[in-house]
């Protein structure tokens, strides 16, 4: 399980780099450092050791890195959005694998606890460190000009990853992530299917307001929603992708709305905090109840509740991200040109007994596969 598993990260994320990168020459997962011939020196899945195989399901994008050209260790500063998800944590965990110093990396890693003041200061504070290279999650797309200008005047190269910033493009070098609208049009496309022209009311459990990943979301869903006037999208409020948040909000919308038959959160935690509510409540969800749910992210856990019929539909967000910045910096210090942006391919999971053909039907293989 764990060499297949291998196997398809590594031709996920080549799918990935030909998608963001229109068929260049990204390295895959398990390419050799940039400064050295690639294709050849590919490492196959079947041959990794037992040890290496679970290294590879903790931290599947991992590659030796180039050291820095006086052979000292390359200074990268991550300013992360938090703690919030369990996409989060899995996120976190991947960046600090991927950019250790085995790896040839120094990595200062600042958990942002999602306010936006204390990311702009850790990302001034790596400006003063002198970094050598500094990513970014932006809590929200706003408010990054002037911190961004900074950094350039400072000489110090900037790769926005996971989610997108509302800033001139110029000011960074590269961003890395998945495409937030895409994954909603995904959702909305799937319920449709699903739906087949039956009346939908709908209540939406947004994620972190001003954060892209929930303008996207939420854009994409309610692109497909507008094309529907079968359907009604009853209330859209933020559970910041918290457990707690979800749980929240869905206990407010069962206060307040009675007729409701299509639950949309943003992210599986939230889903998880909607679920407690609707137990809590008496009412049914999933496969078997009252109510459709429809999830971001994925996660295991998401997708264990997926496999149960719990949720009907779960659209993927691959947190494994980290090698594409490292491959950024690998060909930025090699002097080589990288891509503008990098888009991290998603797929959407159903549960068992649903067909669609926006989604893999989810099996317990599946789940078995999902390092995250
Ligand atoms: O969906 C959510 C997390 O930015 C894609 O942030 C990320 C989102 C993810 O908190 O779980």
């Amino acid at each position: 399980m764990k060499k297949k598993l291998a196997l398809l990260l590594v031709a996920g994320m080549t799918m990935a780099s030909l998608a963001g990168c229109g068929g260049s020459d990204a390295a895959p997962a398990d390419a050799a450092p940039a400064e050295e011939a690639p294709a050849e020196e590919e490492a196959p899945a079947e041959e990794a050791t037992p040890e290496e195989d679970a290294a590879a399901e903790e931290a599947p994008a991992e590659e030796a890195a180039a050291p820095a050209a006086d052979g000292e260790l390359i200074r990268v500063g991550f300013a992360q959005v938090g703690h919030e998800s369990d996409w989060r944590a899995a996120n976190t965990q991947n960046y600090q694998d991927t950019f250790s110093e085995a790896n040839g990396y120094e990595l200062s890693f600042v958990d942002a606890d999602n306010d936006n003041a204390v990311q702009l200061e850790a990302v001034r504070t790596f400006i003063q460190q002198e970094m050598d290279y500094i990513c970014i999650a932006p809590i929200e797309t706003a408010g990054w000009d002037t911190v961004l200008q900074e950094a350039q005047d400072a000489g110090i190269p900037v790769l926005i990853v996971d989610r997108s910033v509302d800033a001139d493009a110029s000011l960074y070098e590269t961003q890395i992530g998945c495409d937030m609208v895409a994954e909603g049009e995904m959702a909305g496309n799937w319920l449709a299917e699903y739906l087949d022209g039956a009346d939908a009311n709908i209540l939406v459990i947004e994620g972190s307001v001003g954060a892209s990943a929930t303008l996207g979301r939420t854009e994409g869903f309610n692109n497909i929603a507008g094309q529907h006037s079968e359907w009604t999208i009853l209330d859209s409020q933020s559970g910041d992708f918290t457990q707690a948040g979800g749980q929240e909000v869905m206990e407010s919308f069962i206060k307040s709305y009675s007729d409701f038959n299509v639950v949309v959160c943003q992210n599986d935690n939230e889903a998880y905090g909607a679920m407690d509510a609707m137990d809590a409540a008496g009412i049914t969800y999933g496969v078997d109840g009252d109510v459709i749910i429809i999830s971001f992210d994925a996660t295991h856990d998401g997708l264990q509740y997926t496999l149960d019929g719990k949720i009907n539909c779960n659209v993927e967000c691959n947190p494994l991200q980290a090698d594409f910045a490292a491959e950024v910096i690998q060909k930025l210090q090699a002097g080589e040109a990288i891509d503008a942006q990098t888009v991290v391919v998603d797929q959407a999971f159903v549960a068992p007994g649903i067909e669609s053909q926006y989604a893999t039907t989810m099996t317990q293989e599946v789940l078995d596969g999902r390092a995250y």
